[in-house]
């Protein structure tokens, strides 16, 4: 733990609301920390920082967050012993109202859990949002150092990550939302504006997180819809700086429940309920109360359940509690009638002088009570219609250690990607809901055990402690990734210095690629031929009896003929398969065996048929199937999908491999790429100078063999293992015409003196 830590100076924690507060009593303060998942979290962490050398830095975790107290009266309260250093960021009441009250909660936060018709939308709710963000980068401002790791949290802060991002570009950034992020067509109900504002802003991070991978991809779906930015799997390219975007369940402090559950003191608790329930089967929810939280659909589901299976009448009881949240706000008091309502109507039709189905409370509770009703109930009757993930489910199973309770669980929660051993039930449904209950309390033991000990060790595998390392170390292997595939646009220093190394060289050796290096991208590949300007540059480029130049492309070999027959240049077609030296024949490099095409043709016709706009491209050792003429997005999924059956195919027959080119999937025989294809031209063979041009992720395969010492340039603003990239495909005729000229400059020069001697004669 400690060495992925020490790989950054600090952390700083941004996220809404501090998790302090302090009491003020007669002149004492007392700091009160809140119980959440995240500052648990962030004290195992802080726990682990090493004191650094001088003993000034590591020493705390800086957490930054909304608070009506001062820095002041937290030093006092909390003195030297808080974990945190806690920053409270000030915002005035109105604002808060609109951007917190407002922004987050009446727009963000139903629109984000599918519920649209009670977003606010309001053009001053979203002036707030931004005002009350910059209120947080002042404070972030005012205390990042480089080097520090700034962690951002949830759907208040989204446009934060953006902002810092602006001001240092070389900030390393996370951002996680806890809640759901929508489907695009739930997303897109936002103003345009907002979309693109919150969009650009959390790709302001280096790594986006979520709690499951359908949000990842939600979200990479809306901003390439939205943003038209390059997605790839988990990836989305912002400037040539790759972001990562990706899940990360969030756990729970599994011991912390485990341990409690077994404690003499939460034991006698359990003892003294069980005597209250008088043999009773315990049916257990706890949530906040929340619209998301289907508290109405739950009680339809628990009154079918004593409609159609009244043999349960008097011998379950269904004990549900209710945050008390929100309710100053009308539809939260709404709600809440509606609640108490329905309660009374159930209890009221099955009830007995002594028994009541419901036991309704609307409180909270204390953490040893939670403890003991998560331990001795027998169902969690967990049944959210949206959520992030939900944390009270887990927080259930880690408590599972004397009674051995089922969980039935929502498939809207989050939760369920990870928890497949509960019983997974659509809240909405009644029927269903009731069934889960009625099989719940009939499973057999050895059934509840096995289900449960799944759960119980895959919470206590991945716990909030792992997730937290897991997430800040995926932050430094994307830092490392955009390290060193950093985008250097070649600038006039940088050409100067490539052109001077050229003209002192007196042995050279240039590798081209051809599509989108030397000439554009066309609809088809037919149509994208080389102008004769080209021609004539690369025969400039040819004729220096000290240049070797060599055109390393994809292409077939007749079309290199065509075009390049008569330079006197090497060919190399295929991406390796077949070498050409000037006024030479042919060479295949590679057993050339075709069979293994007849299973690949079929499934890329089946591609095409269903994305209009793609083809297909027979080579000799390769078939490709293009799809840059057809529509986006679709070509995005079904790309996606060939990818997996291709890969399938692949793990089959070693023979094979695919690549991944511009707009292009290839299949073909393993073993070789243009890589290797640059490599056999060094061999016994020593250049003073190596310049590599290509724009195509197959072109990575060569500047990633090429010595140290060579000259690579990626054509694109994209990360590259190149040195250098350059903004467009002219700018390599620029570049390559440049280097004629400069040839021919003491050419030059020798004749005007030739032409002044003359004069002078
Ligand atoms: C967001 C997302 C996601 C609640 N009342 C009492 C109490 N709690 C504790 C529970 C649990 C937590 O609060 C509630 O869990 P949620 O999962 O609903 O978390 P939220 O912070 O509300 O919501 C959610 C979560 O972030 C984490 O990313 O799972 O989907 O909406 O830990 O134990 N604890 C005690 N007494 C209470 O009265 N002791």
């Amino acid at each position: 733990m400690n060495s992925i830590l020490n790989s950054f100076k600090r952390i700083i924690i941004v996220s809404y609301r501090l998790p302090f507060s302090i009491r003020k009593q007669d002149d004492t303060f007392t700091l009160i920390k809140n119980s959440g998942g995240l500052v648990s979290a962030m004290s195992a962490l802080s726990e682990k920082l090493s004191p650094d050398i001088d003993g000034s830095l590591y020493e705390k975790i800086i957490w930054i967050g909304h608070s009506d107290n001062t820095e002041e009266e937290f030093k006092i309260a909390g003195g030297a012993s808080s974990e945190f250093h806690l920053i409270p960021v000030k915002i005035d009441e109105t604002t808060n109202n609109l951007y917190y009250g407002g922004f987050s909660n009446d727009f963000i936060w139903p629109l984000f859990h599918y519920f649209p018709n009670y977003a606010v939308f309001n053009e001053s709710y979203f002036e707030a949002y931004v005002k009350a963000q910059k209120y947080f980068f002042e404070q972030i401002e005012n205390v990042v150092r480089p080097g520090d790791l700034i962690w951002i949290h949830d759907y208040q802060l989204m446009m934060l990550p953006g902002m810092i991002r602006e001001r240092m570009p070389d900030a390393t950034i996370g951002f996680f939302l806890h809640i759901p992020f929508p489907s695009f067509e739930t997303f897109r109900m936002m103003n345009r504006p907002w979309r693109e504002a919150i969009l650009s802003g959390i790709l302001g991070s280096d790594l986006v997180g979520f709690h499951i991978n359908d949000y990842a991809q939600y979200f990479l779906r809306a901003v390439s819809r939205t943003l038209g930015h390059d997605v790839g799997l988990n990836t989305v390219l912002v400037d040539g700086r790759i972001v990562r975007v990706d899940a990360f369940p969030i756990g729970i402090d599994f011991k912390k429940f485990d341990e409690a559950s077994k404690s003499k003191k939460i034991l006698n608790d359990i003892r003294q309920i069980k005597t209250m329930l008088d043999n009773k089967r315990l049916i257990f929810s706890i949530d906040r109360l929340d619209y998301t939280k289907g508290f109405i659909n739950r009680l339809a589901g628990y009154e079918h359940f004593l409609e159609k299976f009244p043999e349960w009448h008097g011998n379950v009881v269904f004990n549900m509690i209710v945050i008390p949240s929100r309710d100053d706000i009308g539809s939260y008091q709404k709600m809440k009638k509606e609640i108490d309502a329905t309660v009374g109507r159930i209890n009221g039709k099955y009830g007995t002088i002594a028994w009541r189905p419901i036991i309704y409370q609307y409180r909270s509770v204390p953490f040893d009570e939670l403890v003991a009703l998560y331990s001795l109930s027998e169902v969690a009757l967990i049944t959210p219609l949206r959520d992030g993930m939900n944390l009270v489910c887990k927080e259930f199973a880690a408590c599972q250690t004397k009674t051995i309770g089922v969980l039935v669980l929502s498939e809207m929660a989050g939760a369920a990607a990870e928890l497949g051993d509960a019983i997974l039930i659509n809240p909405t449904d009644k029927i269903e809901v009731a069934n889960a209950i009625n099989k719940a309390l009939n499973l057999s033991v050895k059934e509840r055990e096995l289900r449960m000990t799944l759960i119980r060790k895959r919470l206590q595998t991945y716990d909030v402690f792992s997730w937290a390392k897991d997430y800040v170390n995926n932050v430094i292997l994307i830092k490392k990734e955009q390290d060193v595939r950093k985008v250097v646009i070649m600038d006039k220093a940088i050409e100067s210095g490539i052109l001077n190394s050229y003209n002192s060289a007196e042995k050279r050796i240039i590798f081209l690629d051809y599509d989108g290096t030397l000439v554009p991208y066309s609809r088809f590949p037919e149509l994208a031929i080389p102008s004769d300007k080209t021609i004539r540059l690369i025969e400039r480029l040819a004729a220096d009896p000290k240049n070797q130049v060599v055109l390393i492309s994809g292409r077939i070999r007749n079309f290199l003929d065509e075009y390049f027959g008569n330079c006197k240049i090497y060919l190399v077609a295929e991406h390796g398969a077949f070498v050409k030296l000037p006024s030479h024949e042919w060479v295949c490099e590679i057993d050339n065996e075709q069979n293994w095409k007849l299973s690949i043709i079929p499934i890329l016709h089946r591609y095409s048929n269903h994305c209009a706009g793609s083809f297909i491209e027979e080579k000799t050792t390769s078939l490709a199937w293009h799809y840059r003429n057809a529509e986006a997005e679709l070509a995005l999924a079904k790309v996606n999908q060939l990818r997996e059956e291709l890969r399938d195919v692949i793990s089959n027959d070693t023979r094979l491999c695919m690549m991944d080119g511009s707009k292009v999937i290839e299949i073909r025989r393993a073993g070789y790429d243009k890589g290797s294809a640059a490599l056999k031209f060094l061999k016994n063979n020593s250049f003073d100078f190596l310049l590599a041009i290509g724009d195509d992720k197959t072109d990575e395969d060569m500047f990633r063999v090429l010595p140290q010492s060579s000259y690579t340039l990626k054509v694109g603003v994209v990360p590259s293992l190149a040195k250098y990239n350059l903004r467009t495909q002219t700018d390599v005729s620029v570049l390559l015409g440049d280097m004629v000229r400069e040839e021919k400059t003491p050419v030059k020069l020798l004749g005007k003196i030739m032409n002044s001697i003359i004069e002078m004669i």
